[in-house]
């Protein structure tokens, strides 16, 4: 028998994905930039079995059995790493064994935080090591293609999806922009606001919107492109200022493309929205940009904050969201911020 087992982490989009052009190669209408967490914080945990004597491929994720060959994004990894293998003529047993996979997430599945990227990324990681293949941007175009952020979170640091043109999806493929040592004191918070499963899973809403929203193309087209240039200037310049803008403005953007669906996905609630006026307020009140916000699809806000602000940051909000609600400050301009 022959093991292997990896660890990826969480990625969170700065620019986002959003809309597919090619739905069975996953292939988006935009290019997308992320940063991806420590590998010992939100990861995907995954062992890779392969043996002669295993009768079918089985796969367990957090214990319970899923799906396997009638997943068809799951059979297009394994189908991906087998080409790659032969191709490397590298295995050192035969493509025919059956294989095992264990996977365990140590934060909410399907809630908006990004599971299935680090899933995905550390399914095909593991079966790459399991076959004894290089890590490559090959192996960015098979991650994609169980699921679309999943090839972001092969990298660590600051992260580039480029989406390609070609009609078989070979150019879309994630490079990495920076190592996080680039940034060193950049920091990501993240305010769990509900765990709970979503009801419209991002690949449904964002098909949705290819569909039906009106803002969609305007958005893949004319807004991303600079954006993403934008955005690469200031991570290359650690300016955060323009980093915080402009990932708000992104994630602003997408929750307006999602109510820009017919019928509209909702992804923030209440307390989300809290959060986002209380980051532009905390901004106010301390006279610069010190964090920022973003929402995937889910109410969980992501907060960008440099490690030398992080106190000052936390101590209000716990001013702003106590556990006990009826505690709380409202943020208003003008309330005390924590002394630094
Ligand atoms: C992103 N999201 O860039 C965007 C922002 C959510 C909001 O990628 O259909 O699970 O599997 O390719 O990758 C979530 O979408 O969708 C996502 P599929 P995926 O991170």
């Amino acid at each position: 028998m022959f093991t292997a087992t990896c660890i990826a982490p969480v990625n969170m989009a700065l620019v986002k994905y959003w809309g597919k052009r090619n739905e069975e190669l996953i292939l988006p209408i935009n290019d997308s930039v992320s940063m991806t967490l420590d590998a010992n914080e939100m990861c995907a945990k995954t062992t890779i079995s392969a043996s002669e004597s295993f009768k079918q491929n089985r796969m367990w994720l957090n214990g319970e059995v899923v799906p396997f060959e009638e997943n068809a994004r799951l059979m297009r990894c394994v189908e991906g790493i087998h080409r790659l293998a032969l191709a490397n003529g590298a295995h050192k047993f035969p493509l025919s064994w059956k294989v095992h996979i264990a996977s365990y997430n140590n934060f909410p599945t399907a809630a908006g935080l990004a599971s299935s990227a680090a899933g995905y990324a550390c399914l095909v990681y593991t079966l790459a090591r399991l076959y004894d293949l290089p890590m490559n941007e090959e192996l960015t175009t098979i991650a994609r293609q169980g699921s679309g952020s999943a090839c972001r979170s092969l990298y660590g640091g600051f992260v580039h999806w480029q989406r390609g043109t070609s009609a078989d999806g070979s150019d879309s493929i994630a490079v990495q922009l920076a190592p996080a040592e680039h940034w060193p004191n950049m920091h990501m918070l993240i305010l769990v606001v509900n765990d709970a499963r979503k009801k419209t899973g991002s690949t449904k809403g964002m098909q949705l919107g290819v569909q039906t929203s009106a803002l969609i193309q305007h958005r893949a087209k004319e807004v991303v492109p600079q954006r993403v240039k934008d955005l690469i200037a200031a991570i290359d310049a650690r300016d955060f200022e323009s980093f915080a803008e402009i990932t708000m403005k992104e994630s602003n953007q997408l929750h307006a493309i999602c109510l820009d669906t017919y019928p509209p996905c909702v992804y923030m609630n209440d307390v989300s929205h809290a959060i986002a006026n209380f980051v532009h307020d905390y901004n106010e009140t301390v006279g610069s940009v010190q964090a920022a916000y973003t929402f995937d699809a889910g109410p969980n806000a992501c907060l960008y904050v440099l490690a030398e602000n992080v106190p000052r940051l936390l101590a209000a909000i716990q001013l702003a969201f106590p556990n006990d609600a009826s505690q709380s400050v409202e943020y208003l301009k003008g309330i005390p911020v924590p002394p630094v």
